[in-house]
């Protein structure tokens, strides 16, 4: 039989001429991706999109930064659509959010939590979410939500007052000296940084624009009842307070003393003033995670977002306790602000920290930001590493016992801290030495002071049979502590165990006293732990070493040798004298109700950051 070629078909396939082939795949090709575009356009419940697109739209986190830009676009981001990225920013970051804070809490409400922040990945939440608009609303916080979840009035009752009038004489004291502070602070350097007493003047330095004072002292001022003083502080914090500052500012201090005051005054007071200028302040911190491992770099001007290294750490390194000590703050600012960055970058840095090799388990003070290699073996409980530590246990007991990571990370190092830096002097005296690649420098710096309020609250959590020792750990440390406190009843810089010497400061150069709070904040967590009265003997006694040698005509100032009575003050007034040293010394004395440790956990600044955190609690609410 003889096929006779039809006019314009082709003797090949479908009897189609090339061209034409081409167009129909073209136009077929056409349909495809228009179709599959539509499906963005489809409401999230219908279940095509489910299957087409719950797995491939989002960007799983890796160890790195992401370009300025990536983060301008993620803030822009609307909140719905961040939520996947959330969800696989994970388990991990979800299992921050707070929830159990009340004992009605059902099993089913459990299991949905478990969904939550489980294994079970990206499809299932993508189910739940959109299928339960109950569930949708679950991370929008709103203040209501949160403060019903409080456990205890943060006040507490009466105002915290202590039930003995001798207790409460001492309080009033302190409140006294936080007023006398903060009337000097106004009259001669409101708006700068810190007042510098003897000149009667203001000191800048290099951490912010300034008003570093006014925001460190926002809630001290506010639980101690000081109104006036408050209303003038929120005052300035609505007329004056610049963000736009261009200039040299440490990420470190800018968190914990703006984050982290800004936190607190809003948690406390409720005030939407507090809110906004904390989140736009985040905002403007995201700039320094751009290095090629996420790790930020220690300094950033706030105006141009750019950062770098500190010039006086080796190879451009960043240091342990700086970028260890943003997670607290910087999971609060994702709460308020319903984006996940903020959680991403500190979740990026555990991931790195957790990942990289540790000399005998332990975490050197210095990082390459660029290769995330440490750069020296040198670790310190006290400078460079003291609040990395801090941190692994806050965020643990921050999440509501959630964070699991934090608790590993946090037992692993105090085992090791233990296994190498515990020692015991010939007098008895239990010390946390230095280790410099393996050697020992029996040498214990004031601020490693406050491993004993660490080690403390982190007691109750440690294996079953390490709790009792763990709390003996922690009166030890702070024993010895009160012990480098002599003879002015004030504590030296650094102060050594070798050569004889017993908790002295053997150099000249380490016996100054700068109004630090380490020492104080360890009686206070250790009161509460135990109610042992020494505790608030020893910080009655500071209280009056302050008064016989750091208080001047007009503030209280540092000095410069602890070891003579006729003291040469330094004069500085350091803002964490009023943000810390103050507020513990007004806790010991005060009922366990204020600022509860059920409720609160205190940054390193001393800024109160609840456990509860909203959007978990509507969850909560809703099913039960
Ligand atoms: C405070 O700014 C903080 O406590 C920080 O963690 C260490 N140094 C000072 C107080 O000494």
């Amino acid at each position: 039989m003889v096929f006779r070629k039809l006019p314009g078909v082709s003797a090949s396939g479908m009897g189609l001429r090339l061209s034409q082939k081409f167009v129909f795949l073209l136009f077929l090709s056409g349909l495809v991706t228009l179709c599959f575009g539509a499906l963005f356009f489809l409401p999230d419940s219908v279940r095509l999109k489910r299957i087409f697109l719950s797995k491939t739209e989002v960007q799983p986190s890796t160890v790195g930064s992401g370009s300025e830009n990536d983060v301008k676009e993620h803030l822009k981001r609307p909140v719905k659509e961040q939520e996947h990225s959330r969800a696989m920013v994970s388990a991990k970051a979800d299992r921050l959010k707070s929830v159990n804070r009340k004992p009605a809490v059902t099993q089913a409400v459990e299991a949905t939590e478990e969904r939550l922040v489980g294994g079970k990945a990206q499809e299932e939440l993508t189910v739940s979410r959109s299928e339960s608009a109950s569930v949708r609303s679950v991370d929008t916080f709103t203040y209501n939500k949160f403060k019903s979840c409080l456990i205890k009035n943060p006040l507490g009752s009466d105002s915290g007052k202590a039930a003995d009038p001798k207790t409460n004489e001492r309080r009033e004291k302190v409140k006294e000296m936080m007023k006398f502070s903060w009337d000097n602070y106004k009259r001669y350097a409101w708006g700068k940084n810190e007042l510098r007493p003897l000149t009667k003047n203001g000191h800048i330095g290099n951490m912010f624009g300034k008003g570093a004072s006014i925001i460190d002292s926002l809630d001290t001022l506010y639980i101690m009842g000081l109104m006036d003083e408050y209303n003038d502080a929120k005052e300035w914090v609505q007329t004056s307070l610049d963000l736009n500052s261009n200039g040299e500012a440490s990420l470190f201090e800018v968190n914990i003393r703006y984050v982290g005051g800004l936190l607190s005054a809003y948690y406390l007071t409720g005030e939407e003033l507090f809110k906004n200028k904390v989140l736009e302040l985040g905002e403007k911190l995201l700039p320094a995670f751009n290095t090629p491992t996420g790790i930020p770099r220690g300094v950033i001007n706030l105006g141009s977002g750019t950062s770098w290294s500190w010039g006086w750490a080796s190879a451009g390194s960043s240091i342990l306790a700086e970028f260890g000590t943003l997670h607290l703050e910087f999971v609060h600012l994702t709460e308020l602000s319903n984006s996940p960055i903020y959680t991403e970058k500190v979740m990026n840095i555990r991931k790195l920290l957790n990942k990289i090799e540790k000399p005998h388990g332990l975490y050197p003070n210095f990082l390459s930001p660029v290769s995330g290699n440490w750069v020296q073996h040198h670790v310190s409980i006290g400078g460079l590493g003291d609040s990395f530590y801090e941190y692994l246990i806050k965020s643990y007991l921050m999440s509501d016992k959630k964070d699991e990571d934090a608790k590993k990370m946090y037992y692993g190092a105090l085992e090791a801290i233990e296994a190498n830096l515990v020692q015991k002097s010939p007098g008895g005296l239990t010390y946390m030495a230095e280790w410099r690649g393996g050697i020992l420098d029996h040498k214990m710096g004031h601020l490693a002071c406050f491993s004993g309020g660490m080690i403390g609250i982190g007691a109750d959590d440690g294996a079953p049979e390490k709790r009792q020792h763990y709390l003996d750990l922690a009166a030890e440390i702070t024993h010895t502590c009160h012990e480098s406190y002599t003879p002015t009843k004030l504590g030296p810089e650094a102060f050594r165990f070798d050569g004889g010497a017993e908790a002295t400061a053997t150099r000249l150069s380490d016996r100054y006293y700068i109004l630090r709070p380490e020492v104080i904040e360890s009686y206070m967590y250790m009161w509460r732990l135990t109610h042992d009265p020494k505790y608030r003997e020893w910080g009655w006694e500071a209280v009056e070493a302050l008064e016989q040698h750091c208080k001047v005509e007009s503030g209280f100032s540092g000095i410069r040798d602890v070891y003579t009575t006729m003291v040469s003050h330094d004069n500085m007034q350091q803002s964490f004298f009023l943000s810390e040293t103050l507020k513990y010394l007004y806790l010991l004395f005060s009922d366990d109700d204020l600022l509860s440790l059920e409720d609160w956990v205190f940054n390193t600044e001393a800024h109160p950051l609840p456990k509860c955190q909203g959007g978990k609690v509507e969850l909560l609410r809703k099913n039960t």
